[in-house]
């Protein structure tokens, strides 16, 4: 929807509006980015996407909780050498911005991935320093400010893009993380990505994933993921993009309050289906309209006053 009102310039990148796909269960064809983008998406992020080829974990991956899912996909991917075909074809088809999402077992292998992902028209890189549970990739990169550090200085060294860092709840403090990432050049800090869980089926008495170990999204993880971007906004001036369990308009301007500059949607396309972005757009739009506000960014960190 066209709105003035709606309207985010997100490190650089301009968006209709604030909503974005958030990587994780979509996102690798073209095809099925042009369908979150039909559906009203302001921008887009990949599923992530690293050096070589994995295969993922053995099924089940995902497993239906209360208030959410939890996941252990085990980072499946095509590796960058063939996923580089889909960016250029994203292009192509895409008129929002296409963020590649990037996870490297070394610094070198985020440098490189993200500098293919850019070379080929990526217009932002979004690290993946936050899976909950691949070893010696993703949280176990993003829970040490130094490692952390490296990898992001190695990445805005290669590219000329901007660089936004997805940071686990799985830490004692996300502030520190999210300080030790905007000392090192982040120009964005999304917050955040699932939480540890996992579900035992009482009948079998065994773990149900595949890996035993998952991560949680949906509205289970929504006030986590709020006071994790009220946190890191009272710390570091970097733009916030708040994730996690956002469904309507209204979780949308909770988070904006928190101080996030915009929202990225994931677990709610699994019931809403892909006009959510656009359902969730215009309520924010009337919420703006009835409260005598311009645009949205006149609501981030709001509810930071007092
Ligand atoms: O692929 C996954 O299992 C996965 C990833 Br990369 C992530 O960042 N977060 C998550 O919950 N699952």
């Amino acid at each position: 929807m066209k709105s003035n009102r709606l309207t985010v310039n997100l490190a650089g990148l301009k968006l209709a509006n604030p909503t974005m796909l958030a990587s994780g269960i979509l996102g690798y064809s073209a095809e099925t980015l042009e369908g979150i983008v039909a559906g009203g998406a302001g921008a887009v992020i990949t599923k992530s996407v690293g050096l070589k080829p994995r295969a993922g974990y053995a099924n089940p991956t995902v497993v239906q909780v209360d208030c959410g899912l939890i996941n252990a996909m085990g980072l499946p991917n095509p590796g960058i050498d063939e996923f580089v075909k889909e960016i250029r074809q994203a292009k192509k088809v895409l008129n929002v911005p296409l963020v590649v999402s990037v996870y490297g077992f070394s610094e070198e292998e985020y440098a490189a991935v993200s500098k293919k992902a850019a070379d080929t028209g990526a217009d932002a890189l979004e690290l993946n320093v936050s899976c909950p549970h691949v070893k010696e990739t993703g949280s176990e990169i993003g829970q040490k400010p130094e490692t952390l550090s490296k990898v992001i200085k190695k990445v805005k060294a290669a590219v000329d893009k901007p660089v936004f860092v997805k940071l686990s709840p799985n830490v004692t403090s996300i502030a520190d993380i999210a300080e030790a990432a905007a000392k090192a050049g982040a120009d964005a800090l999304t917050a955040i990505n699932t939480v540890k869980a996992m579900a035992i089926d009482p009948e079998t008495s065994m773990p149900i994933l595949g890996n035993k170990l998952g991560g949680l999204s949906g509205s289970a993880i929504k006030p986590i993921a709020v006071r994790c971007v009220y946190d890191i906004y009272e710390r570091v001036k970097v733009p916030i993009i708040g994730c996690g369990g956002i469904a309507n308009w209204r979780d949308a301007v909770e988070f904006f309050l928190a101080g996030a500059s915009a929202v990225q949607i994931g677990t709610a396309i699994a019931t809403k289906g892909s006009s959510v972005f656009r359902a969730v757009s215009r309520g924010i739009d009337a919420y703006l309209k009835r409260k005598g506000f311009k645009n949205v960014g006149e609501i981030v960190g709001l509810s930071h006053r007092c």
